[in-house]
């Protein structure tokens, strides 16, 4: 019998990092004396310079979204027919190739990563193939140099998903570093964010010209429209809004990971709970935290701590369930027979996002655990 309390307020799996009211107004009205609001402002140039420089890469371009950003960066690579992805990610990901036509291609996952496996990819290379879209789930790093090399034999490109990976270092590496083009998030529920907006880093000054004209029509100038671009672009306030949140970030990382250590000791010792562990030479950002039930040792399905957890008000999430290889829309595809994929299936059923943000206490993530640990049957 459980006599713990809950929460008295729903306590969701994150809370947006906000800016301090009073600097916030200090740039909007600075704005608003410019009255320039849009189209590649001096808050927008000076976000870009400033990610430009934490994210490690010379060339960056930000946009209203991370969704719109990757079907950009889709046609910027000028990609075609099939391109072979990781089911076991935001539907974003494989919509992406969806609108620009092109086909996904489900490659299974690895068990410790929730990666794309590398060593799967080769066999699903075909004459069609135009590149790898792997995602950096969960901020854990890809098998970025595997990944490359293949790339290299093939002739494919690399278009990295890296909407969760902001910050994130391979052997003081920048993330951004690896493959033709990363794509960032900046969604309010990501840990740097400009309320909605995203960001591509890239490899060369033409693919930046290139990227910077389809997210504004295609207009090369007043009236020249060299190719159909769409509306991509991030205004000034959310620009603004990145630019105070950057000097946050180090300090919300900090207290993420402080908040990380803590659920990863609480929960070390409760059978069927499984931890996901810092990868060693990663610099990582804590973005989610992330457990697998296996339902034989705790007792209970993930399925079943989820409801559960809701009755104390903890609102958790099962990213990523179902797989993108299930919806509707790909599902009748060859590789997303649940034979090609194992391991993202058996992920898929397990997985359970639990709360993590820079304002939780130390209280909450200890009631948090108590309760996970009680629940236990
Ligand atoms: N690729 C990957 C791998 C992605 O994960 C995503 C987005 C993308 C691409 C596309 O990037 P964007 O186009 O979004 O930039 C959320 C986000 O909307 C989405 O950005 C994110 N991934 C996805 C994993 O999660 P939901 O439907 O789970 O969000 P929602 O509204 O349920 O929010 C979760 C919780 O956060 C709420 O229960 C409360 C809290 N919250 C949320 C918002 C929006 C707040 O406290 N304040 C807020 O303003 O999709």
């Amino acid at each position: 019998m459980i006599e713990l309390d809950g929460f008295t307020e729903p306590f969701y799996i994150t809370r947006p990092l906000l800016p301090e009211l009073d600097e916030t107004f200090k740039m909007i009205e600075e704005i608003w004396q410019s009255n320039h609001l849009s189209n590649n402002g001096k808050m927008v140039k000076q976000l870009e310079s400033e990610l430009a420089d934490f994210l490690g890469i010379n060339y960056l371009s930000v946009f209203a979204n991370g969704t719109v950003a990757l079907q950009i960066a889709c046609k910027a690579l000028r990609l075609s027919g099939e391109v072979i992805t990781t089911p076991f990610t935001f539907a974003a990901t494989s919509n992406c190739l969806n609108w620009n036509k092109l086909q996904p291609v489900f490659c299974d996952i690895e068990e410790d990563t929730f990666n794309i496996n590398p060593d799967l990819i080769e066999s699903f290379i075909t004459e069609k193939t135009s590149a790898i879209l792997p995602v950096h789930v969960f901020g854990n790093p890809c098998n970025v140099e595997i990944i490359q090399q293949i790339a290299d034999k093939y002739g494919l490109k690399v278009l990295y998903d890296a909407a969760h990976a902001f910050g994130v270092k391979i052997n003081d590496k920048p993330i951004a570093a690896f493959g033709d083009i990363s794509m960032f998030s900046f969604h309010a529920t990501k840990i740097f964010h400009t309320i909605e907006g995203g960001a591509l880093t890239l490899n060369n000054s033409s693919l930046k010209e290139r990227v910077d004209l389809l997210k504004n029509f295609g207009l090369k100038s007043d009236n020249t429209i060299v190719e159909p671009g769409t509306n991509g672009k991030l205004n000034e306030v959310q620009a603004g809004i990145g630019i105070l949140l950057l000097k946050k970030i180090q300090e919300e990382i900090r207290m993420r990971k402080a908040i990380t250590n803590l659920y990863r000791q609480l929960l070390a010792d409760v059978p069927g709970v499984k931890l996901i562990h810092d990868v060693k030479g990663v610099t990582h950002n804590y973005s989610y935290f992330v457990i697998r039930v296996e339902q034989e040792e705790y007792g209970l399905s993930r399925d079943e701590l989820y409801k559960a957890l809701l009755e104390f008000n903890i609102i958790s999430r099962k990213y990523f369930f179902p797989l993108c290889s299930d919806f509707q829309c790909y599902k009748n595809l060859i590789s997303s027979s649940k034979l090609n994929l194992p391991v993202a299936n058996r992920v898929a059923e397990s997985v359970l996002s639990l709360p993590l943000h820079g304002r939780m206490s130390n209280n909450d993530v200890q009631k948090i655990c108590r309760i996970i640990q009680q629940l236990r049957k």
